[in-house]
């Protein structure tokens, strides 16, 4: 069988750059879209380029707000199979700047849509969706519960869920929505709470830091492992017929507890070094999401395995272990520094 070409828009985002590397091991060709950006943004991907050959692995330069680069990239890649991960992501600062939000989270996926239209190719799509959809419709939330979005972010991505599903029924596009549930890691951005208590955990623990500063501690998410979920993300792509899945755990912590899990680990009492401030409350607050998927279980064989403390773990001892490097390497600048 001929090797498969993968493209990955949102390739330097976590879940991006987890998913080049399943893809790779799984012998496709990959294609990243990177967006200018006036400082590297190919972190979590450079260790991709200096270990695979640029012929199974590159960046194509695109931008999701601009048509006219996704439609060239679309015609010199010709994807088999495209995962479209890129976003605004953040739920806090989509409140910020709704309109970009709208256009990137939005409007990025018609552009996407119709360049794919427009050169008659006929891949397997992967839309990211979210289970800030869900936004305040109770728990458990599965593909049946309703859709009732609390933020900009949350509403631009109902928008491209019913997007995809009028373009598959519509024109045939073999299209599918994963609405995954919140999914954490080492690589996940430094803005989002889990890395935030877990680094700063691992800074305060170091001396570097003295207090950790979150917003509200009530709040209840289904966190799993990302590169778990990006399996469940080609899976959806494997099925016989495109459909929309939810991914998740299917248990449900609060904000607080992450805390404890992480400071307990550091052996510091958090109560010390958490406080709270009304500039990190949203206007909205999506209250509880635990995720049922029951159904991508069935369909897909999917189901996760890492745990919850398990999870907190891993980013613990990561980010302790990047910290403790940085401290390093800082001191023996400064060393030799010295004249
Ligand atoms: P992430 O780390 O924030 O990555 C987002 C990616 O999108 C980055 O590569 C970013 O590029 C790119 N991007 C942003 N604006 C763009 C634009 N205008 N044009 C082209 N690329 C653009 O997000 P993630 O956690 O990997 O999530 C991946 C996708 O899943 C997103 O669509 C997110 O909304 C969705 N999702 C995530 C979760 C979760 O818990 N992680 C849950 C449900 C759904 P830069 O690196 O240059 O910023
Ligand atoms: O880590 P968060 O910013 O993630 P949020 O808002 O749940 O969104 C993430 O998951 C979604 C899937 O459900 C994705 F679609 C989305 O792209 C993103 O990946 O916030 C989690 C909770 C919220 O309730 C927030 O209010 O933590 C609360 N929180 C408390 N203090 C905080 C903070 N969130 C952030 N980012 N920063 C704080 O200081």
């Amino acid at each position: 069988m001929p090797r498969r070409t993968a493209l990955i828009t949102g390739v330097t985002g976590q879940d991006g750059s987890y998913l080049a590397e399943l893809l790779l091991a799984k012998d496709y060709r990959v294609f990243g879209v990177v967006r200018q950006s006036s400082v590297f943004n190919t972190g979590r991907i450079d260790h991709l380029f200096e270990k695979v050959d640029s012929s199974r692995f590159d960046y194509v330069r695109g931008d999701l707000t601009d048509g006219s680069s996704l439609g060239r990239l679309l015609r010199l890649i010709k994807p088999d199979e495209i995962y479209h991960l890129g976003a605004q992501s953040h739920v806090q600062v989509s409140f910020e700047i709704p309109e970009y939000t709208a256009d990137a989270d939005g409007l990025g996926l018609v552009r996407l849509l119709e360049g794919v239209r427009e050169l008659d190719l006929r891949p397997r799509i992967y839309n990211a969706c979210s289970s800030e959809m869900f936004g305040s419709a109770p728990p458990p939330q599965d593909e049946t519960s309703p859709l009732q979005p609390c933020s900009p972010y949350a509403a631009a991505k109902v928008f491209a869920y019913h997007l995809a599903r009028v373009y598959r029924s519509g024109y045939g596009t073999w299209i599918a929505n994963g609405i995954l549930f919140n999914h954490e890691s080492p690589r996940r951005g430094e803005r989002f709470v889990t890395r935030k208590i877990t680094r700063a955990a691992a800074r305060i623990k170091l001396g570097l830091q003295d207090e950790l500063v979150l917003g509200n501690l009530s709040a209840l998410r289904d966190w799993g492992y990302a590169p778990e979920y990006v399996d469940a993300m080609w899976r959806m792509l494997q099925a016989s017929e495109p459909g929309d899945f939810v991914i998740a755990t299917g248990e449900s912590h609060s904000v607080q507890e992450f805390v404890e899990a992480t400071f307990a680990l550091a052996g510091l009492d958090w109560r010390r070094y958490v406080r709270t401030d009304p500039a990190y409350l949203r206007p909205v607050e999506v209250d509880a999401l635990r995720g049922d998927a029951s159904l991508a279980r069935r369909v897909l064989g999917w189901q996760p395995c890492v745990n919850f403390p398990e999870l907190v773990r891993i980013m613990w001892e990561a980010d302790l272990q990047r910290e403790r490097i940085l401290l390093e390497g800082t001191a023996a600048h400064a060393a030799a520094a010295v004249p």
